[in-house]
């Protein structure tokens, strides 16, 4: 097995693809935050497809702001900032390509300053952001951004709000332009809520920065679509198997990749519409779509897949009754509230979202997709309850997707087998209603407050049938008993 550096670039197996550019020859003009799978194969991946036309003005300087990252940062810098990707298509065909757009990868906690530099750099025209769902720090209910759980305020920086603002600021004061701040989150109004994140810190840290930015910098909205699944050692070793190199830190991915963003920049992008980037106005369809279809999708199977006991998502919608609670669910609960744009096909989406989730080559995990439910639940379903509560619609789905919801927060499956739940946005409060409360009193949690479920009589008494049929008989049962006669 052949290690990866600049050094070895040149004898790369002949089944990999390099970067087919001089990285000698590149300036970096984006900074990331949040270096993670998602962002290694997808934003990343445009960038190096725009390296490998020619373009020489964006090369990523990657910042994890996570502490403890040391081995990862050792990592990179034993590699030159290179790594693979590894596709697998459904149909067993597999792909590596050597990603050489990460020119420098910084671990924040460890090198606040070159942090701060690399944000003040007058090449840097881009700061993107991969720094999940939850990350923005806004309140579900109010939409307002939560600045008394920002510890950063003086002292130290830490939080991404910090360093950005901070850097920023430099930039202000040191006359340069403004730069386009870049959400690849999953969320409604990606660019809206980066804009309100990121001014609102400003604002209570230095309102003179917070000014310029309105005036200079730029927050486009986005909707992003890609598969990778976390990779451990198994997948780790699968993926080296493939590429016949001693990569340290492989991502992998499914062979979809969209991305469709307004084309909304402070000074200038890559030619992103050369390699497969839809630059369009109206994005807030696309990313309706896509969240409430794809990702309610993910969060529908996830929590009764894992109580059945399942823990590989293609193993998941292979069970018939998790493929016909999703089929069920968009068919007739999503499907019907959404209005897509001329030319789109739901039905077709549908499918797609399907053969995507069934694609056995990809080992997507059951559990990566359940983890920070708290965060994700509401953006992926809750307009979607809303408005079929509003209009009287039959709310069994939905009750029985949130009593396995409840479920999972034990940590224990139909099967009495123990898994992992990662929930980091659950308040200490909701936690004490989680662990101690009844199924009403859940109905009342932070992450669905807004929804008023308690309110609501007939979804009332669908949850509290599930979830009591679920702790007596299991979420086996309980879809066989509730959800069963709907579908069938
Ligand atoms: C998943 C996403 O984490 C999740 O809940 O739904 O990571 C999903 O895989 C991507 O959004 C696909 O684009």
């Amino acid at each position: 097995m052949i290690p990866l550096s600049n050094l070895t670039l040149p004898n790369l197996p002949e089944n990999v693809a390099a970067p087919g550019y001089d990285r000698t020859k590149l300036t970096p003009g984006i900074v990331h935050f949040g270096v993670g799978n998602f962002h290694r194969t997808h934003l990343a991946v445009y960038v190096d497809r725009c390296l490998a036309r020619g373009e020489t003005d964006w090369a990523i300087i990657g910042v994890g702001l996570k502490p403890g990252g040391e081995a990862k940062a050792e990592a990179y810098r034993a590699q030159d900032g290179l790594y693979t990707v590894t596709e697998y298509a459904s149909d067993s065909g597999v792909s590596c390509r050597v990603i050489g757009a990460m020119t420098a990868y910084l671990n924040a906690p460890a090198e606040p300053e070159a942090v701060l530099a690399a944000i003040a750099a007058p090449a840097t025209k881009i700061l993107s952001f991969t720094i999940t769902e939850g990350g923005y720090n806004l309140n579900e209910e109010t939409g307002e951004f939560e600045l008394g759980t920002i510890t950063d305020l003086s002292g130290r920086p830490q939080s991404v709000f910090r360093f950005v603002v901070e850097g920023l600021k430099r930039r202000r004061r040191a006359g340069l332009g403004g730069v386009t701040l870049m959400s690849c989150d999953n969320l409604r109004s990606n660019g809206t809520v980066t804009r309100k994140a990121f001014l609102s810190f400003a604002e209570a840290y230095d309102p003179e920065t917070a000014a310029w930015m309105e005036e200079f910098c730029r927050f486009p909205n986005s909707m992003v679509d890609r598969i990778a699944p976390k990779v451990g050692s198994a997948e780790a070793e699968r993926a080296n198997a493939a590429s016949g190199l001693a990569d340290k830190l492989p991502a992998i991915a499914e062979d979809f990749i969209q991305w469709v963003i307004e084309d909304d920049f402070a000074d200038g992008r890559p030619a992103f519409e050369k390699v497969g980037v839809e630059l369009r106005s109206d994005v807030h369809a696309f990313e309706a779509i896509k969240g409430r279809m794809l990702n309610a999708s993910h969060m529908m199977m996830c929590y009764p897949s894992v109580l059945m006991g399942h823990r590989v998502v293609d193993r998941a919608v292979a069970d018939p009754r998790i493929r016909d609670l999703l089929l069920a669910f968009l068919d007739s609960v999503a499907i019907p509230l959404i209005a897509p744009p001329d030319g789109v096909s739901l039905k077709a989406y549908r499918d797609m979202i399907l053969r995507r989730f069934s694609n056995p080559a990809v080992g997507d995990q059951v559990l990566r997709i359940c983890h920070d439910g708290v965060s994700k639940l509401p953006i992926f379903l809750s307009a979607t309850t809303q408005e079929t509560l509003e209009k009287g619609g039959d709310p069994t789905i939905l009750a029985y997707h949130l009593a396995c919801f409840r479920s999972y927060f034990f940590g224990m499956d139909d099967k009495k087998e123990m898994f992992e739940v990662i929930e980091p946005k659950l308040t200490v409060q909701d936690e004490a209603v989680v662990r101690d409360g009844t199924p009403l009193d859940f109905l009342g949690i932070t992450p669905f407050a807004s929804l008023t479920l308690q309110k609501n009589d007939e979804f009332v008494t669908a949850f509290q049938k599930a979830c009591h049929v679920i702790e007596n008989r299991g979420a086996g049962s309980a879809f066989a008993e509730l959800v069963a006669p709907l579908v069938y």
